[in-house]
Protein backbone atom coordinates (compact mmCIF):
# COMPACT_ATOMS: atom_id res chain seq x y z
CA UNK A 1 0.00 0.00 0.00
CA UNK A 2 1.24 3.59 -0.40
CA UNK A 3 2.49 4.45 2.64
CA UNK A 4 1.92 7.88 3.54
CA UNK A 5 -0.94 10.29 2.71
CA UNK A 6 0.68 14.33 2.43
CA UNK A 7 -1.81 16.69 3.12
CA UNK A 8 -3.87 19.19 0.23
CA UNK A 9 -1.30 22.03 -0.52
CA UNK A 10 -4.00 23.74 -0.77
CA UNK A 11 -4.67 24.17 3.42
CA UNK A 12 -0.92 24.53 3.85
CA UNK A 13 0.16 27.21 5.86
CA UNK A 14 3.34 26.69 7.41
CA UNK A 15 2.17 23.23 8.75
CA UNK A 16 3.52 21.63 5.84
CA UNK A 17 4.56 17.85 6.62
CA UNK A 18 1.72 16.50 8.52
CA UNK A 19 0.90 13.54 6.94
CA UNK A 20 -0.30 10.05 7.82
CA UNK A 21 1.80 7.31 7.23
CA UNK A 22 0.36 3.72 6.30
CA UNK A 23 -0.02 2.34 10.44
CA UNK A 24 -1.75 5.94 10.79
CA UNK A 25 -4.36 5.07 7.96
CA UNK A 26 -5.36 1.56 9.48
CA UNK A 27 -5.85 3.09 12.86
CA UNK A 28 -8.16 5.67 11.60
CA UNK A 29 -9.82 3.11 10.01
CA UNK A 30 -9.80 0.77 13.02
CA UNK A 31 -10.66 3.46 15.41
CA UNK A 32 -13.96 4.37 13.32
CA UNK A 33 -14.97 0.53 13.30
CA UNK A 34 -14.45 0.78 16.78
CA UNK A 35 -16.49 3.47 17.30
CA UNK A 36 -19.46 1.97 15.51
CA UNK A 37 -19.11 -1.37 16.46
CA UNK A 38 -19.33 -0.19 19.89
CA UNK A 39 -22.38 1.99 19.79
CA UNK A 40 -24.11 -0.49 17.54
CA UNK A 41 -23.28 -3.06 20.68
CA UNK A 42 -24.59 -0.63 22.90
CA UNK A 43 -27.69 0.34 21.05
CA UNK A 44 -28.51 -3.82 20.93
CA UNK A 45 -27.85 -3.55 24.88
CA UNK A 46 -30.49 -0.93 25.14
CA UNK A 47 -32.95 -2.73 23.06
CA UNK A 48 -32.68 -5.68 25.54
CA UNK A 49 -33.34 -3.64 28.46
CA UNK A 50 -29.82 -3.12 29.78
CA UNK A 51 -29.27 0.59 29.30
CA UNK A 52 -31.22 2.60 31.59
CA UNK A 53 -32.67 5.48 29.64
CA UNK A 54 -32.55 6.63 26.27
CA UNK A 55 -29.10 5.61 23.78
CA UNK A 56 -27.74 8.30 22.16
CA UNK A 57 -24.75 7.58 19.31
CA UNK A 58 -22.56 9.06 15.99
CA UNK A 59 -24.06 6.73 13.26
CA UNK A 60 -22.17 8.40 10.40
CA UNK A 61 -20.53 10.74 11.91
CA UNK A 62 -17.27 8.63 12.64
CA UNK A 63 -14.76 10.62 10.52
CA UNK A 64 -15.62 13.79 12.85
CA UNK A 65 -14.45 12.36 16.06
CA UNK A 66 -11.84 10.04 14.87
CA UNK A 67 -10.21 12.32 12.40
CA UNK A 68 -10.07 15.36 14.92
CA UNK A 69 -8.41 13.24 18.09
CA UNK A 70 -6.39 11.71 15.77
CA UNK A 71 -4.64 15.24 15.35
CA UNK A 72 -4.05 15.32 19.38
CA UNK A 73 -1.08 14.81 21.17
CA UNK A 74 -1.23 13.09 24.59
CA UNK A 75 -0.74 16.55 26.92
CA UNK A 76 -3.55 17.82 24.87
CA UNK A 77 -7.08 17.94 26.37
CA UNK A 78 -10.44 17.02 24.55
CA UNK A 79 -14.12 18.42 25.72
CA UNK A 80 -15.87 15.68 23.80
CA UNK A 81 -19.84 16.39 23.13
CA UNK A 82 -22.33 13.13 23.04
CA UNK A 83 -21.77 12.16 19.14
CA UNK A 84 -17.86 11.45 19.57
CA UNK A 85 -17.50 8.24 21.02
CA UNK A 86 -14.02 7.94 18.62
CA UNK A 87 -12.49 10.30 20.74
CA UNK A 88 -12.93 8.60 23.89
CA UNK A 89 -11.36 5.44 22.37
CA UNK A 90 -8.55 7.23 20.92
CA UNK A 91 -7.36 8.92 24.16
CA UNK A 92 -7.37 5.34 25.14
CA UNK A 93 -10.81 4.38 26.61
CA UNK A 94 -11.88 0.48 26.40
CA UNK A 95 -15.01 -0.07 24.43
CA UNK A 96 -15.34 -2.10 27.22
CA UNK A 97 -15.82 0.50 30.14
CA UNK A 98 -18.06 2.74 27.49
CA UNK A 99 -20.40 -0.30 27.71
CA UNK A 100 -20.15 -0.74 30.66
CA UNK A 101 -20.78 2.88 31.56
CA UNK A 102 -23.96 2.73 29.14
CA UNK A 103 -25.11 0.09 31.63
CA UNK A 104 -24.66 1.66 34.54
CA UNK A 105 -21.95 -0.28 35.70
CA UNK A 106 -19.36 -0.25 38.70
CA UNK A 107 -16.56 -0.25 36.09
CA UNK A 108 -17.89 2.42 33.42
CA UNK A 109 -15.92 5.54 33.15
CA UNK A 110 -18.40 6.97 36.30
CA UNK A 111 -18.51 3.95 38.08
CA UNK A 112 -22.45 4.28 37.24
CA UNK A 113 -22.93 7.89 37.98
CA UNK A 114 -24.30 8.64 34.88
CA UNK A 115 -25.56 7.11 31.50
CA UNK A 116 -24.02 6.60 28.37
CA UNK A 117 -22.73 10.03 27.14
CA UNK A 118 -22.39 12.11 30.03
CA UNK A 119 -18.54 11.00 30.91
CA UNK A 120 -14.67 11.24 30.71
CA UNK A 121 -11.57 10.26 32.12
CA UNK A 122 -9.62 12.82 33.12
CA UNK A 123 -6.19 10.53 33.29
CA UNK A 124 -6.87 10.09 29.37
CA UNK A 125 -7.04 14.26 28.90
CA UNK A 126 -11.02 13.69 28.04
CA UNK A 127 -13.38 16.15 30.24
CA UNK A 128 -16.40 15.07 31.81
CA UNK A 129 -19.32 16.03 29.42
CA UNK A 130 -21.38 19.07 30.50
CA UNK A 131 -24.76 18.52 29.02
CA UNK A 132 -25.67 21.89 28.84
CA UNK A 133 -24.99 22.94 25.13
CA UNK A 134 -22.04 24.01 24.39
CA UNK A 135 -20.63 24.88 27.90
CA UNK A 136 -18.15 22.39 26.87
CA UNK A 137 -16.61 25.09 24.26
CA UNK A 138 -16.17 27.61 27.36
CA UNK A 139 -14.45 24.62 29.31
CA UNK A 140 -12.42 24.46 26.67
CA UNK A 141 -11.47 27.91 26.69
CA UNK A 142 -10.77 27.28 30.39
CA UNK A 143 -8.34 24.86 29.76
CA UNK A 144 -6.62 26.93 26.47
CA UNK A 145 -5.79 29.96 28.87
CA UNK A 146 -4.28 28.09 31.62
CA UNK A 147 -1.84 26.22 28.93
CA UNK A 148 -1.31 29.71 27.77
CA UNK A 149 -0.65 31.50 31.02
CA UNK A 150 1.78 28.63 32.28
CA UNK A 151 3.37 28.73 28.85
CA UNK A 152 2.44 25.00 28.07
CA UNK A 153 2.49 23.97 24.55
CA UNK A 154 -1.21 22.43 24.93
CA UNK A 155 -3.96 22.55 23.10
CA UNK A 156 -7.52 21.96 24.01
CA UNK A 157 -10.40 20.61 20.81
CA UNK A 158 -13.70 20.90 21.81
CA UNK A 159 -16.53 19.84 19.51
CA UNK A 160 -20.70 20.92 19.27
CA UNK A 161 -23.20 20.77 16.80
CA UNK A 162 -25.05 23.06 14.72
CA UNK A 163 -27.89 23.54 17.27
CA UNK A 164 -25.16 24.39 19.59
CA UNK A 165 -24.06 27.25 17.44
CA UNK A 166 -27.41 29.44 18.00
CA UNK A 167 -26.69 29.47 21.71
CA UNK A 168 -25.32 32.33 23.51
CA UNK A 169 -22.35 30.45 25.31
CA UNK A 170 -21.00 29.72 21.38
CA UNK A 171 -20.59 33.49 20.96
CA UNK A 172 -18.84 34.03 24.54
CA UNK A 173 -16.50 30.76 23.57
CA UNK A 174 -15.45 32.52 20.01
CA UNK A 175 -15.43 36.08 21.21
CA UNK A 176 -12.81 34.97 24.33
CA UNK A 177 -10.57 32.42 22.43
CA UNK A 178 -10.24 35.24 20.08
CA UNK A 179 -9.68 38.14 21.66
CA UNK A 180 -6.94 36.19 23.85
CA UNK A 181 -5.65 34.10 20.65
CA UNK A 182 -6.55 30.89 22.64
CA UNK A 183 -4.85 27.45 21.98
CA UNK A 184 -8.41 25.41 21.43
CA UNK A 185 -10.01 24.33 18.45
CA UNK A 186 -13.74 24.49 18.05
CA UNK A 187 -15.23 21.56 16.14
CA UNK A 188 -18.18 22.20 14.47
CA UNK A 189 -20.46 18.81 14.04
CA UNK A 190 -23.06 19.63 11.11
CA UNK A 191 -25.17 17.13 11.11
CA UNK A 192 -28.13 18.88 9.61
CA UNK A 193 -30.21 18.75 12.52
CA UNK A 194 -30.65 19.70 15.79
CA UNK A 195 -33.24 17.14 17.29
CA UNK A 196 -36.03 18.10 14.23
CA UNK A 197 -34.75 21.80 13.91
CA UNK A 198 -33.06 21.90 10.39
CA UNK A 199 -29.59 24.01 9.36
CA UNK A 200 -32.25 26.86 7.46
CA UNK A 201 -34.27 27.17 10.93
CA UNK A 202 -30.81 27.69 13.11
CA UNK A 203 -28.72 30.07 11.18
CA UNK A 204 -29.00 32.72 8.47
CA UNK A 205 -25.25 32.35 7.32
CA UNK A 206 -23.06 29.67 7.42
CA UNK A 207 -21.70 29.57 11.19
CA UNK A 208 -18.04 28.93 10.03
CA UNK A 209 -18.03 32.08 8.85
CA UNK A 210 -18.37 33.75 11.67
CA UNK A 211 -15.08 32.44 12.34
CA UNK A 212 -13.67 35.65 10.95
CA UNK A 213 -15.61 38.13 12.70
CA UNK A 214 -13.63 36.61 15.95
CA UNK A 215 -10.74 37.47 14.35
CA UNK A 216 -9.82 33.55 13.66
CA UNK A 217 -9.97 31.18 10.74
CA UNK A 218 -12.79 28.92 9.74
CA UNK A 219 -12.57 26.29 7.12
CA UNK A 220 -15.38 23.71 6.12
CA UNK A 221 -14.75 20.41 5.31
CA UNK A 222 -15.88 17.19 4.33
CA UNK A 223 -17.07 15.37 7.71
CA UNK A 224 -17.24 11.71 5.98
CA UNK A 225 -13.73 12.11 5.27
CA UNK A 226 -11.43 11.20 7.55
CA UNK A 227 -8.26 12.18 6.58
CA UNK A 228 -9.52 15.94 5.08
CA UNK A 229 -10.59 16.34 8.88
CA UNK A 230 -7.41 14.54 9.81
CA UNK A 231 -5.55 17.16 8.14
CA UNK A 232 -7.71 20.19 8.70
CA UNK A 233 -7.26 19.42 12.18
CA UNK A 234 -3.89 18.62 12.76
CA UNK A 235 -3.26 21.98 11.11
CA UNK A 236 -5.58 24.20 13.18
CA UNK A 237 -3.76 21.72 16.24
CA UNK A 238 -0.54 22.96 15.09
CA UNK A 239 -1.01 26.55 14.41
CA UNK A 240 -2.68 26.58 18.26
CA UNK A 241 0.18 24.79 19.71
CA UNK A 242 2.76 27.73 17.87
CA UNK A 243 1.06 30.32 19.48
CA UNK A 244 -0.93 31.19 16.29
CA UNK A 245 -4.56 31.18 18.16
CA UNK A 246 -7.99 29.39 17.86
CA UNK A 247 -9.55 27.88 14.78
CA UNK A 248 -13.25 26.60 13.86
CA UNK A 249 -13.38 23.46 12.19
CA UNK A 250 -17.19 23.11 10.25
CA UNK A 251 -17.27 19.54 9.44
CA UNK A 252 -20.51 18.87 6.66
CA UNK A 253 -21.87 15.89 7.91
CA UNK A 254 -25.29 13.60 8.66
CA UNK A 255 -26.76 12.32 11.79
CA UNK A 256 -27.65 8.65 10.64
CA UNK A 257 -29.67 7.85 13.41
CA UNK A 258 -32.48 9.64 15.53
CA UNK A 259 -31.60 11.81 18.10
CA UNK A 260 -31.52 9.27 20.44
CA UNK A 261 -33.04 6.01 20.30
CA UNK A 262 -36.75 6.95 21.62
CA UNK A 263 -36.81 9.34 17.71
CA UNK A 264 -38.06 8.09 14.89
CA UNK A 265 -36.73 10.91 13.14
CA UNK A 266 -39.91 10.97 10.63
CA UNK A 267 -38.75 14.73 10.67
CA UNK A 268 -35.93 13.64 7.76
CA UNK A 269 -36.77 13.20 4.20
CA UNK A 270 -36.02 10.05 3.28
CA UNK A 271 -33.74 10.84 0.07
CA UNK A 272 -31.58 12.96 2.09
CA UNK A 273 -31.00 9.83 4.23
CA UNK A 274 -30.42 7.85 1.18
CA UNK A 275 -28.10 10.72 -0.19
CA UNK A 276 -26.15 10.56 2.95
CA UNK A 277 -25.85 6.47 3.46
CA UNK A 278 -24.32 6.26 -0.19
CA UNK A 279 -21.79 8.78 1.18
CA UNK A 280 -21.02 6.36 4.46
CA UNK A 281 -17.42 7.52 6.72
CA UNK A 282 -16.84 4.00 6.49
CA UNK A 283 -17.30 2.64 3.72
CA UNK A 284 -15.60 5.14 1.82
CA UNK A 285 -12.47 4.83 3.74
CA UNK A 286 -12.61 1.29 3.67
CA UNK A 287 -13.08 1.56 0.02
CA UNK A 288 -9.84 4.03 -0.61
CA UNK A 289 -7.10 1.41 2.00
CA UNK A 290 -8.81 -1.62 -0.27
CA UNK A 291 -7.41 -0.10 -3.20
CA UNK A 292 -3.91 0.58 -1.36
CA UNK A 293 -3.47 -3.38 -1.00
CA UNK A 294 -5.09 -2.94 3.15
CA UNK A 295 -6.72 -6.24 4.09
CA UNK A 296 -9.74 -4.06 5.63
CA UNK A 297 -11.91 -7.61 5.99
CA UNK A 298 -9.08 -8.49 8.51
CA UNK A 299 -9.24 -5.12 10.37
CA UNK A 300 -13.02 -5.43 10.60
CA UNK A 301 -12.85 -8.87 11.69
CA UNK A 302 -10.31 -7.97 14.68
CA UNK A 303 -12.40 -5.34 15.74
CA UNK A 304 -15.93 -7.53 15.59
CA UNK A 305 -13.75 -10.00 17.88
CA UNK A 306 -12.41 -7.34 20.36
CA UNK A 307 -15.94 -5.11 20.89
CA UNK A 308 -17.52 -9.19 21.26
CA UNK A 309 -14.99 -9.43 23.88
CA UNK A 310 -15.49 -6.19 25.73
CA UNK A 311 -19.19 -6.92 25.89
CA UNK A 312 -18.80 -10.04 27.59
CA UNK A 313 -16.41 -8.25 30.32
CA UNK A 314 -18.67 -5.39 30.43
CA UNK A 315 -21.73 -7.80 31.02
CA UNK A 316 -19.48 -9.29 33.76
CA UNK A 317 -19.33 -6.15 35.38
CA UNK A 318 -21.23 -5.26 38.99
CA UNK A 319 -23.70 -2.75 39.53
CA UNK A 320 -22.31 -0.32 41.75
CA UNK A 321 -21.81 -0.60 45.30
CA UNK A 322 -24.82 1.94 46.75
CA UNK A 323 -22.36 3.52 49.30
CA UNK A 324 -20.15 4.63 46.46
CA UNK A 325 -22.95 7.03 44.77
CA UNK A 326 -21.40 10.37 46.11
CA UNK A 327 -17.58 8.98 45.26
CA UNK A 328 -15.63 11.63 43.43
CA UNK A 329 -18.67 13.64 42.77
CA UNK A 330 -17.56 16.79 44.76
CA UNK A 331 -14.15 17.99 44.73
CA UNK A 332 -13.26 16.95 47.63
CA UNK A 333 -13.29 17.28 51.35
CA UNK A 334 -14.96 20.83 52.12
CA UNK A 335 -12.33 22.83 54.47
CA UNK A 336 -14.44 25.08 56.13
CA UNK A 337 -16.05 21.82 57.67
CA UNK A 338 -12.68 21.28 59.21
CA UNK A 339 -12.86 17.62 59.37
CA UNK A 340 -12.03 16.36 56.63
CA UNK A 341 -15.80 15.65 55.30
CA UNK A 342 -17.86 16.37 52.45
CA UNK A 343 -20.96 18.68 53.03
CA UNK A 344 -23.30 16.15 51.56
CA UNK A 345 -21.72 13.28 53.83
CA UNK A 346 -22.17 15.49 57.07
CA UNK A 347 -25.82 16.10 56.31
CA UNK A 348 -26.52 12.54 55.70
CA UNK A 349 -24.65 11.14 58.50
CA UNK A 350 -26.32 13.95 60.97
CA UNK A 351 -29.86 13.34 59.50
CA UNK A 352 -29.71 9.79 59.93
CA UNK A 353 -29.12 10.31 63.55
CA UNK A 354 -31.78 12.92 63.94
C1 LIG B 1 -28.71 24.59 26.59
C2 LIG B 1 -29.32 23.29 26.19
N1 LIG B 1 -30.57 23.29 25.65
C3 LIG B 1 -31.14 22.11 25.30
C4 LIG B 1 -30.49 20.93 25.48
C5 LIG B 1 -31.16 19.61 25.11
N2 LIG B 1 -30.51 19.04 23.93
C6 LIG B 1 -29.59 18.06 24.04
S1 LIG B 1 -28.93 17.63 22.55
C7 LIG B 1 -29.91 18.76 21.74
C8 LIG B 1 -29.79 18.94 20.26
C9 LIG B 1 -28.48 19.56 19.95
O1 LIG B 1 -28.33 19.70 18.58
P1 LIG B 1 -26.90 19.93 17.98
O2 LIG B 1 -26.16 20.93 18.76
O3 LIG B 1 -27.08 20.19 16.52
O4 LIG B 1 -26.16 18.53 18.20
P2 LIG B 1 -26.60 17.08 17.69
O5 LIG B 1 -27.41 16.46 18.80
O6 LIG B 1 -27.37 17.24 16.42
O7 LIG B 1 -25.32 16.38 17.49
C10 LIG B 1 -30.73 19.44 22.63
C11 LIG B 1 -31.70 20.48 22.24
C12 LIG B 1 -29.21 20.98 26.07
N3 LIG B 1 -28.49 19.86 26.30
N4 LIG B 1 -28.64 22.16 26.41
Amino acid sequence: MATTTARPAAIDDGAAGIELTGDDRIALLRYMLLMRATEERGLTLYRQGKVPGSFYDGRGQEAVSVGSAFALGPRDRACILHRDLGAHLIRGVRPGRVLAQMMGRASGVTAGKDGNMHFGDRELGCVGMVSMLPDMALVACGLAIAFQMRREPRVAMTWFGDGATANGQCHEAMNVAGVRRLPVVFVLENNQFAYSTPNEREFAVDPVRRAEVYGFPGVKVDGNDVEAVFFAAAEAVERARRGGGPTLIECETMRMHGHGAHDDMRYVPRELLERWAARDPIDAYERKLRADGVDTDAIRAAVKAEVDAEAEWALAQPMPDPATAADGVFAGADPLLGDGEAPWSRWRREAAHA
